[in-house]
């Protein structure tokens, strides 16, 4: 099949951010950032960042305008990396942050297969390196019905998809997160079936918003949120985001995934964000934004990004395919 790779821009951001500012926040938040939020102190960028100032200073590709009443603050580092659903370490929101400091997400390996004309196994630099390195600032929505905004770090899925190249029997693709139960304690029990596995339609993973994230806020992943690679699909319900990714396959069936595995009937496969097709236990027509008060604010469709995805679901009954 064709898909159409939007012009890359010839230059990474890191060359044309002006070079003091990328430096200091590299420097930062390599170096002390992290010490820091150990020490329980805020770090320094917990200083709300205006996703307008980011992008100027990051060039990154303009997110969606999801509308006054959405457009939060950055989420300051500690609550992006304090505050994670990753059952793999746990099933409390600050376990990945405690319990992931034993997993080492380099060297890594990411095995691709199926219908495509480029299988094999490929280190997670090749991989990324299908692909132009992008700073992106989204709104994320959780199942749960909670939201941050997140300047994330990584490539389109669609140079990777482009590169691999799938078959025309190819629809879907399906991702799989590793396993390796020494590391990541969740999985010595049964609280989801293991390994953790997630899977797109081809073109919803060609859209140009999904991304393979390997950053947040300009450094490399911490293990928390997925290191050294995970998926990023603002549209869709965090759980679509899988983590720590080890597998790519092209597949012509719509692939098995987690949550719908463990509860058919309260998660699809689609996972669309949608205000109004409530969960089975609770209503998805507000959210709370994490970090900014016990207030609750109306959910967008596809959380604010129908412009960009909405074209995909035409016709579809969304209350059919959730
Ligand atoms: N492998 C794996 N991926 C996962 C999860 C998980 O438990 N295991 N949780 C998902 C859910 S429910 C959410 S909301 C997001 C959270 O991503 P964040 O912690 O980086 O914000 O990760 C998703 N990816
Ligand atoms: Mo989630």
């Amino acid at each position: 099949m064709v898909i159409r790779v939007r012009r890359k821009s010839d230059v990474a951001s890191s060359e044309i951010t002006p070079k003091e500012v990328y430096v200091n926040r590299r420097d930062f938040l390599g170096r002390t950032g992290g010490a820091l939020a150990a020490a329980g102190m805020a770090p320094l960028v917990a200083e709300p960042v205006r996703p307008r100032e980011w992008r100027q200073e990051a060039h990154v590709a303009p997110p969606a305008d999801y509308g006054e009443e959405l457009r939060g603050e950055l989420n300051p580092y500690d609550d992006v990396t304090e505050y994670n659903n990753f059952y793999e370490f746990g099933t409390e929101k600050d376990d990945p942050y405690k319990h992931s400091g034993d997993f080492e997400p380099r060297p890594w390996t990411v095995e691709v297969g199926g219908l495509c004309h480029n299988p094999g196994k490929y280190g997670v630099e090749d991989l990324v390196g299908m692909g132009e390195i992008q700073d992106r600032i989204y709104r994320m929505r959780c199942v749960e019905a909670w939201s941050m905004v997140i300047p994330w770090r990584g490539v389109p899925l669609r140079n990777i998809i482009s590169r691999l190249a799938p078959m025309t029997d190819a629809k879907f693709v399906a991702f799989e997160t590793v396993y390796r139960p020494q590391q990541m304690p969740g999985q010595q029990r049964n609280v989801l079936q293991w390994p953790y596995v997630e899977g797109l339609r081809i073109d919803e993973a060609a859209n140009e918003l999904s991304l393979l994230a390997t950053g947040l806020y300009g450094e490399d992943l911490p293990n928390q949120n997925g290191a050294p690679l995970r998926l990023v699909t603002p549209w869709k319900y965090g759980f679509k985001g899988i983590k720590s990714i080890v597998g790519i396959t092209f597949t012509e069936e719509m692939p098995p995934t987690s949550w719908n595995i463990s509860a058919p009937h309260e998660y699809g496969f689609y996972a669309n964000v949608n205000p109004n097709v409530d969960h089975p236990r609770w209503s998805q027509a507000r959210e709370r934004y994490i970090g900014k008060g016990l207030g609750r604010h109306p959910t967008l469709m596809f959380n604010g990004y129908e412009e960009e995805v909405g074209h995909l679901y035409a016709g579809m009954d969304l209350r059919e395919w959730y």
